[in-house]
C-alpha cells in the first residue's frame, strides 16, 4: 500500500540528490500528474518537505486521540461510547498509514518520535484546545474532521504515492467521523434548551480554531509556493479555507446553529462566504505552544511513549526471533 518493493535486497531508498531540481524526469513527472515512488530519483528538497509534512500529519493523528480520548469513559451511552472507541482507533490508525508513508522516505519513525516529543516537529494546532463538554464530540467531529477533509481530499492526488494511498483510506474514515459528528450536534441541537445550548457553546469555541487548521493565510506561508509546484499541495491554505467555509455555513443551517462571526454572508459576486478576520496571532501562540492545552498534550504523549517502551522491546525482540528461526517469512 504505501510503497515498492522495500525488501531488504532491493536498492536503499536513498537515491536522492541535491542537484535534481532541475531533473526533467522528476518535474516531467511532476507536470504530467504522475506519481514519485519511493525508489524513484527525487530531490532531497522535495524528500524532506515531504517528510516534514507527512510527520507533523502523523503526530497530529496521535495527539488527536487526547481531547476525544477525555470522553470515552463519559460518553452519555454505551453506543455512542462504541463509536467514539472506534473513531479513536482509527485515529491512531491514520498515525500507523502516515508513519510509514514517511519511512518509505527513508526517515525513521523512532526519531520522528523524538522530534515530536522534543517540540522538534509540530502538530495541529487544533488539538490544544480542551472538550469542556460531551457536545465537543460533535464540534470536532462536524467541524475539526470537516476541515480534515477538506484538507485532506486533494492529498489523494499528492505527487508522492505513499502518502496519497494512505489519505485515500484515510478520507474515508474522516468522512464516518464528519458524520457522527454532525449526528451527535444534530440530536443535541434537536435535543432540550439545554442541550441546544451546550451544542450552540461547543460550536461557538470550535469555529475560530477549526479555520485555523488549514494554517496561516497565503502571504505568511514559507512552504507553499514550492509544495504547489510540486504538485504535494494542489491548493493554498486560504483556497482550502474558504471552500470549508463554503460547506459549513448551510451545515449549520440544517443543525439550526449559528456560527460565531457577525460578518459571515453570502458574496453573489464571488460566489463564496465572505468571512471576518481570522486573529492569526492566536494560531501563532498555539504553534509555538502557548495554547491552552499543548504542555498537557505533550505531558501525556510523553508518559504514553515511556510507558509503551516495554512494547516496542517486545515487538522487536519478537521481529528478530522471527528473522533468525525464518528470514524469508521475516520480511514477507
Ligand atoms: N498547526 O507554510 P505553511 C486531523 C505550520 S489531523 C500547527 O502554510 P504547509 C485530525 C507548518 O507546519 C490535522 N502548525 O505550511 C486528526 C509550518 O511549519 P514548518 C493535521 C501549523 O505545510 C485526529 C508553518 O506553520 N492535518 O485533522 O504548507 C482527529 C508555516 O505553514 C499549522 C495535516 O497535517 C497548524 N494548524 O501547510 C481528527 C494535513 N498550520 O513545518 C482530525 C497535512 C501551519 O515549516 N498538512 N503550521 O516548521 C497540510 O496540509 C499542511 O502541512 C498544512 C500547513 C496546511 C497544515
Amino acid at each position: 500500500m504505501y510503497g515498492n518493493d522495500l525488501s531488504p535486497t532491493a536498492s536503499p531508498v536513498t537515491r536522492n540528490d541535491d542537484n535534481l531540481e532541475d531533473d526533467t524526469d522528476f518535474q516531467a513527472t511532476i507536470d504530467s500528474a504522475g506519481r514519485i515512488e519511493p525508489r524513484d530519483a527525487m530531490p532531497e528538497a522535495y524528500r524532506n518537505n515531504l517528510i516534514r509534512q507527512i510527520a507533523q500529519h502523523a503526530h497530529s493523528e496521535i495527539i488527536g486521540m487526547q481531547p476525544e480520548g477525555n470522553w470515552i469513559s463519559r460518553a452519555p451511552s454505551l453506543k455512542r461510547k462504541a463509536i467514539l472507541m472506534a473513531k479513536v482507533q482509527d485515529e491512531a490508525g491514520h498515525g500507523l498509514y502516515l508513519y510509514a508513508a514517511a519511512e518509505t522516505l527513508g526517515a525513521d519513525r523512532a526519531d520522528l518520535l523524538d522530534m515530536l516529543h522534543t517540540g522538534r516537529q509540530k502538530y495541529s494546532s487544533i488539538f490544544n484546545y480542551p472538550t469542556l463538554t460531551w457536545a465537543d464530540m460533535g464540534a470536532i467531529g462536524w467541524l475539526v474532521d470537516g476541515a480534515a477533509i477538506v484538507n485532506q481530499v486533494p492529498l489523494c492526488r499528492c505527487s508522492y504515492g505513499p502518502y496519497a494511498r494512505a489519505m485515500v483510506r484515510v478520507c474515508k474514515e474522516e468522512s464516518f467521523h464528519q458524520r457522527q459528528g454532525f449526528e451527535i450536534l444534530h440530536t443535541l441541537s434537536n435535543g432540550t434548551p439545554a442541550q441546544h445550548a451546550m451544542a450552540q457553546d461547543a460550536v461557538d469555541r470550535w469555529w475560530w480554531p477549526s479555520l485555523m487548521m488549514f494554517g496561516p493565510p497565503d502571504e505568511a506561508s514559507p512552504n507553499t509556493e514550492r509544495s504547489m509546484r510540486w504538485g504535494v499541495k494542489r491548493f493554498s491554505n486560504d483556497e482550502l479555507r474558504q471552500r470549508f467555509v463554503d460547506m459549513t455555513v448551510p451545515q449549520a443551517e440544517a443543525l439550526g446553529l449559528t456560527l460565531p462571526d457577525p460578518e459571515l454572508r453570502w458574496n453573489a459576486e464571488s460566489e463564496h462566504w465572505d468571512f471576518g478576520e481570522i486573529d492569526f496571532t492566536e494560531l501563532f501562540e498555539v504553534i509555538k505552544g502557548n495554547g491552552p492545552c499543548n504542555a498537557q498534550r505533550m505531558a501525556h504523549r510523553r508518559r504514553a511513549h515511556d510507558e509503551g517502551a516495554w512494547v516496542r522491546e517486545a515487538a522487536s525482540a519478537y521481529a528478530a526471533k522471527r528473522a533468525a528461526d525464518d528470514p524469508v517469512q521475516a520480511v514477507a
